[in-house]
């Protein structure tokens, strides 16, 4: 299965893989044992379920893979809180099952879905992508999903769907980052709300996604499910999603309302512009200390760029 012979694999990422397989195989059978006769009523947290994916390798980066316990404890999600470690420390508080999406706006066929339904409408893939925060840092994570193009499709967005509007769960008993206390001063206007135009949408790197590292998603990688979007900074994909909508106006984003100046509605990866208060040109690796130079569009220009010809994109940051 884990069958990869290329003399360019460095040895710390065979470490890390046959660590996740190791741990993969185990967790398979723990899940096979708690939960073969009950999956249909199971409303607690599936966190560590396996879910099998096969690789994409035309999708899938060769560098070596950030270890799960950095992806699972290092994390963006201002839901949960402002600091890297608030959500895995705060991540039980999220009840991603039962989860239902709605999905409506400009398309024939709007409707709302359970997301065990719609983890299964299409095969999944492991894909490995890199992640680049706008704040400098990056990693490798081998998510699993399909491609949102294949759900658009199914929902028929009617000719008045120009873009696509991602919204996040928004309940503060689950997330304690929503309640409204001193020691909450986020910008963020709730619920956390990002947009792709509908080309973008519907490119195929855009990933719907429900797992990594052969799991079910982890709550503080935005279980049940988010969106990954692998050209633009990680704050363009949006966890924990519970509507999907199209609409024919460029939506007003979360950061965008936060903080203008700073976060387009574009957020392309691009060393050439900087953020107002920092360098954009390099990132560091985590678990590496070396800087990296970051690349246009993260390193998928020969993929994306034709989705900006003729756009300034200075202008468009
Ligand atoms: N709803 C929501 N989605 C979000 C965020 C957030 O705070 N809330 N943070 C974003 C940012 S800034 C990044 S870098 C990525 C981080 O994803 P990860 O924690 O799975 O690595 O999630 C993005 N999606
Ligand atoms: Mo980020």
């Amino acid at each position: 299965m884990f069958i990869r012979h290329a003399p360019d694999i460095a040895p710390s990422e065979i470490t890390d893989y046959q660590l996740y397989l190791n741990r993969r195989s185990f967790l398979i059978g723990i899940a096979a044992l708690a939960l073969a006769p009950t999956r249909s009523a199971l409303a607690a947290p599936p966190a560590g379920e396996s879910l099998p994916a096969a690789r994409n390798e035309q999708f899938t980066l060769k560098d070596p893979l950030t270890p799960l316990e950095s992806i699972t404890s290092y994390n963006n999600f201002y839901e949960m809180g402002p600091n890297k470690d608030d959500p895995a420390r705060l991540a039980h508080l999220l009840k991603p099952r039962p989860w239902t999406v709605q999905i409506d706006g400009h398309v024939a066929r709007p409707r709302r879905y359970d997301v065990e339904e719609l983890m299964r409408l299409f095969p999944l893939e492991e894909r490995v992508y890199r992640l680049r925060c706008v704040e400098g840092w990056s990693m490798v994570i081998p998510w699993i999903g399909y491609p949102l193009a294949s759900l658009i499709k199914l929902v028929e967005p009617t000719s008045k769907a120009r873009f696509v509007e991602f919204t996040t769960l928004h309940d503060p008993a689950q997330f304690p980052g929503q309640r409204k206390s001193l020691f909450n001063l986020s910008s963020i206007e709730w619920p956390y709300v990002e947009g792709l135009r509908l080309d973008e949408a519907l490119h195929p790197l855009t990933l719907l996604t429900f797992g990594l590292y052969g799991q079910v998603l982890p709550n503080q990688d935005g279980a049940p499910i988010r969106i990954v979007e692998p050209w633009k900074y990680g704050f363009k994909s949006a966890k924990s999603i519970v509507r999907i909508r199209f609409v024919s106006e460029q939506p007003k984003t979360a950061w965008e309302k936060a903080t203008p100046k700073e976060y387009g509605f574009y957020s392309n990866v691009n060393p050439a512009v900087d953020h107002p208060r920092w360098s954009q040109a390099t990132e560091r690796r985590i678990g590496e200390f070396r800087r990296r130079k970051t690349l246009m569009f993260n390193g998928y220009a020969d993929q994306v760029a034709a989705l900006y010809a003729g756009m300034d994109l200075q202008r468009n940051f």
